[in-house]
C-alpha cells in the first residue's frame, strides 16, 4: 500500500490535518490527489465513488464524505452536510426513505425508482375532497409515482399533523380553518415545508375562496373575483412553469397577492390576469394555482403538460437538498 493512502486510511473520520503536501485542504471542488494516481472514499466507504457526474448540488456547496478525502468532482473535504455535521456514507447508493443522506451525494434520499421525475419519498397529503369530478384518481398516480400520498381531512391542523408531511396541497376544503391553524401551516412552511393550493371547485366564494384564503393569509396570497377560464398559455420563467405553453384552466380564479413583495407571478390568464404565484418562505415554499383541473384524470393521464407542471411543481416545493433528482 502506497504510504500516502495508508496514512489517508488510518485518518479516516478525523478532520484533515495530514502534513503530506499531496493531500490539500478543502478548499476546491476537485478530487484530491492521494498520490498514487487516484481518489479513495477514505475507507469507510464500498470502494466505489458516490459522486455520480450529475450530482451538482442546488446550492452549489460541496458534502463532506468522511472528513478526510474527497471522492469526486462535487465533494471535499471536511465540510458538513446542511446539518453540520460530517456525511459518514452508509451505503454506496440512497436506499431508503428516512432523513438521511445514505450515499452522500448531498441529497437526502434522492429516490426515484420509476424515473418518473417524482422523488419516490415525498409525504404527500390531499386536504379536502377532489372536487366535482369524483372519480378522480389523482392521489393513486401519486403514489404510482412513487410517494406516499394520502388524502385527508384533519379536524385539527397543528404541528404534529402538518410534521409528517412534505408536500401539502390544499384541495376542496370541506370547513374553514381557524387562525391558529393558518399559523401551523405558516410555521410548517417557514420550516421547509411545501404548500400549494387548488380552488375553482365551485363558484362559491366561501368554500372556493374564503376558506383557502383564511391559510393563505398570512402569506399574502388569495384567490378572489368571479369564475375565470383559460387555458393558461403565458408562462413567465420560473422552476414551475418551465416546458410549459398550455395549461388547462376551466372555472378558477385569479391569484392575487395581499402582501406585495414577497410573490411572483408565474403564469396568467389572457388579460394578464395572475392565474398562479408563488413564494419562497423561510426554508418553505408556496404554490398557488387558480383552478383544480390539473388534478382531474382527463388531464394528467393525457396531457403531457399536465405531467410537467406537477412534476415541476413537487421539484420547487421539496427543499433543494432533500429528494432532489438528476435532471433529465
Ligand atoms: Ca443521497
Ligand atoms: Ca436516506
Ligand atoms: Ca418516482
Amino acid at each position: 500500500m502506497p504510504p500516502v493512502l495508508a496514512l489517508l486510511l488510518a485518518s479516516a473520520c478525523t478532520p484533515a490535518e495530514s502534513n503530506d503536501d499531496d493531500v490539500q485542504p478543502p478548499t476546491t471542488l476537485g478530487p484530491l490527489d492521494t498520490g498514487d494516481g487516484s481518489t479513495t472514499s477514505g475507507g469507510t466507504g464500498p470502494g466505489t465513488t458516490n459522486a455520480s457526474s450529475s450530482s451538482t448540488t442546488a446550492t452549489g456547496t460541496t458534502m463532506a464524505v468522511d472528513g478526510t478525502v474527497d471522492d469526486g468532482p462535487y465533494f471535499d473535504v471536511g465540510m458538513g452536510n446542511t446539518t453540520g455535521e460530517p456525511c459518514t456514507p452508509v451505503s454506496p447508493t440512497e436506499q431508503t426513505c428516512d432523513g438521511i443522506d445514505d450515499d452522500c451525494n448531498g441529497f437526502i434520499d434522492d429516490i426515484d425508482e420509476g424515473g418518473d421525475g417524482i422523488c419516490d419519498c415525498l409525504a404527500i397529503a390531499l386536504v379536502g375532497t377532489p372536487g366535482s369530478l369524483a372519480a378522480s384518481q389523482f392521489e393513486q398516480w401519486l403514489i404510482d409515482r412513487g410517494t406516499s400520498a394520502v388524502r385527508i381531512n384533519p379536524p385539527i391542523v397543528d404541528a404534529s399533523m402538518l410534521d409528517d408531511y412534505d408536500v401539502v396541497i390544499l384541495d376542496q376544503l370541506t370547513r374553514e380553518y381557524t387562525p391558529a391553524e393558518a399559523a401551523a401551516f405558516d410555521t410548517w412552511v417557514n420550516a421547509g415545508g411545501g404548500l400549494m393550493a387548488m380552488t375553482g371547485h365551485t363558484a362559491s366564494p366561501v368554500s372556493a375562496q374564503q376558506w383557502p384564503n383564511g391559510i393563505l393569509g398570512p402569506m399574502g396570497l388569495a384567490y378572489q373575483g368571479a369564475l375565470l377560464s383559460g387555458p393558461v398559455t403565458d408562462f413567465l420563467p420560473h422552476p414551475t412553469t418551465m416546458g410549459l405553453t398550455s395549461v388547462t384552466f376551466l372555472g378558477g380564479f385569479e391569484v392575487v397577492a395581499t402582501i406585495p413583495g414577497q410573490s411572483d407571478v408565474v403564469a396568467r390568464l389572457p388579460g394578464m390576469v395572475p392565474a398562479a404565484q408563488a413564494q419562497e418562505r423561510g426554508a418553505g415554499k408556496v404554490f398557488v394555482w387558480g383552478d383544480e383541473w390539473i388534478e382531474y384524470d382527463s388531464e394528467w393521464s393525457a396531457l403531457p403538460e399536465i405531467t410537467q407542471l406537477w412534476t415541476n411543481i413537487f421539484d420547487w416545493l421539496t427543499p433543494a437538498d432533500v429528494c432532489a433528482l438528476p435532471e433529465g
